[in-house]
């Protein structure tokens, strides 16, 4: 029985489940819905009206790290450590990235400058947070990719989208190793595959539909009339 993601084109948490559904090279269907007019079969099954779904035969699962820890149990290829305490650690990070993933979306909407400015500063100690845990190489765990970092590189890929209109968000110094980390990811096959190719455009797209501050260093020639906010 083939898994389907219900997806949205430009939604890093759905990118969380296909780098892992890719690592583990399990055959899998993607159906996009827009969440700009969420269609009635997508409400009736989303508790929470958001992308990932993974649908399996006749049962749904919802939110992206509870998915991978499903597709981690029921394939080979383990990405998460054998050791019981290692395993709870990489957890806990996969947690924390649910928060440097909530503070780069903050960094797409919110308006006020000044704001923004703060957001920034929020997640710049994220990042000095993770320097002090990165003691492996290439990937979080080492060599071997885990679901920690399929949690952290579409993160990671939207913030370089950010970096390319905005300028610098990592410091050189204090983040070189988040830095090293964060290159190897976006250099990841899998990564590339989890999304449609013409995703940059897609996210700049978003974020003049969302209209934050961020959305001034768009080209406004490209995008046309400021609307009205919108998240979708
Ligand atoms: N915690 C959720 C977050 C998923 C999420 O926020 N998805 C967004 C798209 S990127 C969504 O579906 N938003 C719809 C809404 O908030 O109405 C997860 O990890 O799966």
């Amino acid at each position: 029985m083939k898994l389907k993601v219900v997806s949205f084109k430009a939604c890093p948490f759905v990118q969380r489940v296909l780098i892992v559904l890719e690592c583990k090279r399990i055959k899998y269907d993607v159906e996009y819905i827009d969440l700009a007019a969420p269609p009635d079969w997508f409400l009736a099954i989303s508790p929470l009206k958001k992308v990932p779904l993974l649908i399996v035969g006749e049962d749904v699962i919802f939110e992206s790290n509870v998915i991978n820890e499903y597709i981690e149990e029921r394939y080979d290829n383990k990405m998460h450590p054998d050791s019981l305490i290692k395993k709870a650690q990489n957890r806990s990070w996969i947690e924390f990235g649910s928060s440097v993933s909530m503070c780069t979306f903050r960094l797409t909407i919110l308006q006020d400058k000044s704001k923004f400015i703060v957001e920034l500063e929020e997640l710049s100690n994220y990042f000095n947070q993770i320097e002090k845990v990165l003691v492996n190489e290439p990937f979080f765990n080492g060599s071997s990719l885990s679901l920690v970092d399929a949690t952290y590189a579409p993160a990671f890929q939207r913030i370089d989208f950010i970096e390319q209109i905005y300028g610098s968000i990592y410091d050189k110094k204090r983040h070189r190793k988040v830095i090293n980390w964060k290159n190897r990811l976006l250099d990841l096959e899998p990564l590339r595959k989890s999304t449609v190719p013409n995703i940059k455009e897609l996210y700049y797209q978003l974020l003049w539909t969302r209209q934050g501050h961020i959305s001034h260093f768009l080209d406004e020639e490209t995008f046309g009339n400021r609307g009205p906010q919108s998240v979708y």
